[in-house]
């Protein structure tokens, strides 16, 4: 397996997340991998300096309804920033609860920790396993494409977190989990990832 530097996951440069808006998307299917690659994502925000109250959970059921979820997180927190649309995107609100859109929430007070804005980059995470019909490849397809879509479309960095898996094996060794010597949590790289996209985004605005 080829080294940390020779993949180019190790850099000298270490980005700063503390002014940043991050969120993430994630699935329920293969959701014991799933939890651990969102652990090691937010586990790297947090130690880049990105805010609890910045980093902003959604979930869906499996990896083809990730392109929409990021793409609906994407615009209401843009619209949001422009005042044009009600608070959804906040991190104690959930965008997927009808509960938060009606009736109207109350006015945010001043001891409210909850953040607005833009986000700086989305985290897709999905775990796809290869059964025995053609399914897989129309989902990892469709997914990917989309993402990529959604990125260039909407101007903010989409992290492909989504694992492309011919077994369970493979899955937990790239969640970090299982008992495989080469095992590694890809969720951290992606945190990573995110952050580096999300500084560089402003930087060339
Ligand atoms: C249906 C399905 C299957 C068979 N396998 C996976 C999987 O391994 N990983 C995943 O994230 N989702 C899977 N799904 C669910 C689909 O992504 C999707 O949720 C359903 O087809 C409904 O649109």
């Amino acid at each position: 397996m080829a080294s940390e530097s020779l993949k180019g996951l190790s850099s000298g440069a270490s980005f700063d997340g503390s002014a940043l808006r991050i969120g993430i998307v994630h699935t329920r299917w293969n959701k014991v991998v799933v939890d651990a690659l969102v652990s090691g994502a937010v586990g790297k925000l947090r130690e880049r300096g990105v805010r609890q109250e910045n980093i902003v959970v959604q979930e869906v059921p499996g990896s083809y309804e990730l392109p929409y979820a990021c793409s609906k997180c994407v615009l209401a927190s843009q619209q949001q920033a422009s005042n044009a649309a009600p608070d959804l995107m906040t991190a104690t609100t959930s965008l997927l609860s009808l509960e938060s859109v009606s009736p109207p929430p109350p006015p945010p007070t001043s001891t409210s920790t909850a953040s607005t804005g833009p986000f700086d980059a989305v985290i897709a995470i999905g775990v796809l396993i290869k059964g025995s019909t053609m399914h897989f490849e129309y989902i990892c397809d469709a997914t990917s494409h989309a993402l990529m879509r959604l990125q260039m479309d909407a101007g903010v960095p989409v992290i492909f977190g989504v694992l492309t898996c011919l077994s369970d094996e493979q899955a937990l060794q790239r969640a970090g989990l299982g008992e495989s010597e080469g095992k590694h949590n890809h969720g951290e790289d992606w945190g990573l990832a995110a952050v580096e996209m999300g500084a560089k985004s402003r930087l060339w605005a």
